[in-house]
């Protein structure tokens, strides 16, 4: 499936927002990013985040990765994936790594995708919700990759 044709609507959750709000958003949602700081991952991260989005898929984004250790980035990302967990290393100011972002949406979509193809629904919208503590790169990340999904379904 081609990048091109991939029509994703990008959410920035708020951390202040109350849990059941963000609950509530959660029905809407397709896909949630988990965008945790490359340089400190497991503080970065919110528990109670990670409970309410346990049931939905998910893709884990180490952000700022080009002010974090390579090594160190590397042993995080091992970390990880022993919890069967995979991540991508994003700099959202550059915008390494958001190709790989919407490829990996791209998988976990395909059934869906397929399936209102099937029925001939071309062009169905994938929400994807970026969730994250404050200054994790959000905003950042959300307005480069949006010029890689939406701005080029219009082509
Ligand atoms: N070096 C570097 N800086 C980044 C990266 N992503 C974001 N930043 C910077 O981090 C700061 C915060 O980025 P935002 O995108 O505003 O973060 P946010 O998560 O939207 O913040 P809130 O909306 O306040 O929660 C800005 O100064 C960005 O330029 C990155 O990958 N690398
Ligand atoms: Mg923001």
């Amino acid at each position: 499936m081609s990048e091109n044709k991939t029509n994703i609507n990008w959410y920035p959750g708020h951390m202040a927002k109350a849990k059941r709000e963000i609950i509530e958003d959660l029905k809407l949602i397709d896909v949630v990013i988990e965008m945790l700081d490359a340089r400190i991952p497991v503080s970065s991260r919110n528990p109670d985040i990670r409970n309410i989005i346990d049931k939905k898929k998910k893709i884990i984004l180490l952000n700022k990765c080009d002010l974090a250790d390579e090594t160190e980035t590397k042993k995080w990302q091992e970390y990880f994936k022993k919890q069967q967990i995979e991540t991508v290393l994003v700099n959202s100011n550059d915008g390494k790594g958001t190709r790989e972002v919407i490829s990996k949406i791209e998988d976990l979509m395909k059934e869906e995708l397929e399936e209102s193809a099937k029925k001939g629904r071309t062009g169905k919208i994938i929400r994807v919700l970026v969730l994250g503590i404050p200054n994790v790169g959000k905003s950042s990340f959300i307005n480069r990759v949006s010029k890689k999904t939406t701005a080029k379904v219009r082509k």
